[in-house]
């Protein structure tokens, strides 16, 4: 039995996973209504002080160990944070206790006031969500941006009120507890195979994000990408009104067709913007722009407001794009480079070589997720003439790419160097890896932030390559 109850005064409660961000945050609401809140990690207490010293005073740590026996301490309710897998004992031991196990994201929704838009997706999911605040910001609403971008929906709820937009990120992780969630609008972006490491299959993970229309009813928007073919199955259990956006199926709700996105709005035909005023670049980013717009549409739609499309149209042309995707650092020697660190998954790297005809020294590698990266060289031929690995993929990557006559590389700097080195004038010099970072970096943004300092010395003559 999920506790319903917003009232959690001496109630024991288990966060599990204390993490950077989420564990902190549910703790710390948590013990702001009076629960009495557990947190249990395994890493050490010693690795995680710096996050223990940002928690309530009166939330008790267990760190370094997560056995199911924890339990007989009688917990109500364990909030759990998206990095720990549902199959870990303690979890699996809960659930054959009956005690309800739930994500922040659900018990952030519990808590919220106003609309709720929600976006998931294999790719795109940061770059929709910020552009769908923007443009409700723009518009003059109240909106807020949360979720799997980094800001934990939890700590949005307290100075809510029922004119609040919230925005939400959100990943397949997050959605695998959610259970009354409800949102007014939601996106499922793309699905193409990520997390096998943490999923038996693709229908698995694909399964995951469908729940976060589960609870949707014809009120409610489903937005779904057209011309994605894992899409379509398991429709049949969503009851929301869908609409769709296609890159050029006239069919979609939203397409684009040349220059143009065309929206269709209460039997009309909008022709809503032009795509070579957007700042972001590339293909999937109109896609994302279309994705966006009519999440907007769904929840003016929810108000009885009509929408101003110019406004709209402006509020798009302004968006600036977020750091380390399809981000042009600058030119040096002749070259563009570019920060796509935030591709972490072959679909994301499959998606920014559309962009790029020719000529692209592509910095690849990483720690794998499970996927087949074979794939990757159909879009890789014609495209990438030269290939640099970096990370621990190097080896199984420089088989899988042979034809390429990879180098691998040991730093960003050295990367840079190769790529200096080995290619010339009108190349694009690209960081789109393809993989996680943390065999060798902290995060993606560590990871960008690094070929960003690399490419600052190399324009201060501090690299040498000639
Ligand atoms: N842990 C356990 N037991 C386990 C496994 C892990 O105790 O069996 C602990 C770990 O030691 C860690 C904690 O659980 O301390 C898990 O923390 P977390 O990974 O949930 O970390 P947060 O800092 O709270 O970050 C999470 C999201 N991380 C993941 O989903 C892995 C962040 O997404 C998100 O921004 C943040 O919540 C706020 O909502 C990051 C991410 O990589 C960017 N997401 C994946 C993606 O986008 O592909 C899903
Ligand atoms: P996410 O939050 O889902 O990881 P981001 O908006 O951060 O997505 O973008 C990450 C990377 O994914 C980008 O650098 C880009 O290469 C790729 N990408 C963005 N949008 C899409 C899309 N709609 N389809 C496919 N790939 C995309």
């Amino acid at each position: 039995m999920i506790m319903k109850t917003m009232e959690y005064t001496d109630k024991k409660i288990l966060v599990v996973g204390l993490g950077y961000r989420t564990g902190l945050a549910s703790g710390n609401f948590l013990a702001g209504k009076g629960a009495l809140v557990t947190v249990t990690d395994t890493k050490s207490r010693e690795d995680l002080a710096p996050v223990i010293a940002k928690l309530d005073p009166s939330v008790k740590v267990v760190a370094g160990n997560q056995e199911p026996s924890l339990l007989d301490d009688g917990y109500e309710l364990i909030v759990l944070s998206p990095g720990v897998p549902q199959r870990i004992p303690l979890i699996r031991e809960a659930q054959k206790r009956g005690i309800p196990v739930i994500s922040e994201i659900e018990l952030a929704y519990r808590h919220a006031r106003g609309n709720i838009i929600a976006i998931t997706g294999t790719d795109g999911k940061s770059t929709t969500t910020a552009l769908t605040g923007h443009i409700l910001k723009e518009l003059g609403f109240d909106a807020r941006i949360g979720g799997n971008i980094g800001i934990p929906f939890i700590t949005l709820v307290n100075d809510m009120t029922d004119n609040t937009i919230s925005v939400i990120e959100l990943s397949s992780f997050q959605l695998e507890t959610v259970a009354a969630f409800r949102p007014d609008a939601a996106a499922i972006l793309n699905v193409t195979p990520d997390h096998l490491d943490r999923y038996d299959s693709i229908d698995d993970y694909y399964s995951a994000k469908l729940r976060i229309a589960m609870n949707q009813d014809k009120n409610d928007t489903f937005l779904y990408y057209l011309d994605d073919a894992v899409m379509a199955k398991g429709f049949g259990r969503i009851h929301a009104k869908k609409m769709s956006f296609s890159y050029n199926n006239k069919k979609a709700d939203a397409y684009c067709d040349r220059d143009y996105v065309y929206i269709r709005y209460a039997d009309n035909l909008i022709q809503c913007l032009d795509t070579t005023r957007l700042q972001i670049l590339g293909q999937h980013n109109v896609l994302n722009v279309m994705a966006a717009i009519l999440l907007v549409l769904a929840v003016l739609g929810r108000r009885a407001v009509k929408p101003d499309f110019n406004a709209i149209a402006h509020a798009c042309y302004s968006f600036a794009g977020l750091s380390h995707r399809m981000e042009k650092l600058g030119e040096y020697a002749g070259r563009t480079f570019i920060n796509d660190s935030k591709a972490t998954t072959v679909g994301a790297l499959e998606m920014a070589l559309r962009s790029f005809p020719s000529n692209v020294v592509l910095i690849l590698g990483g720690r794998t997720k499970g996927d087949d990266y074979s794939r990757l060289t159909a879009s890789m031929k014609g495209r990438v003439k030269s290939l640099i690995l970096i990370g621990e993929s190097s080896q199984s990557f420089s088989e899988i790419f042979r034809d390429f006559n990879p180098v691998t590389a040991d730093s960003l700097d050295e990367a840079v160097i190769t790529a200096m080195k080995t290619g010339g004038k009108g190349d694009t010099i690209l960081l789109s890896p393809a993989c996680a970072s943390f065999d060798m970096f902290t995060s993606y943004e560590d990871r960008g932030d690094s070929f960003r300092r690399s490419f600052e010395k190399l324009q201060k003559g501090e690299l040498s390559w000639t």
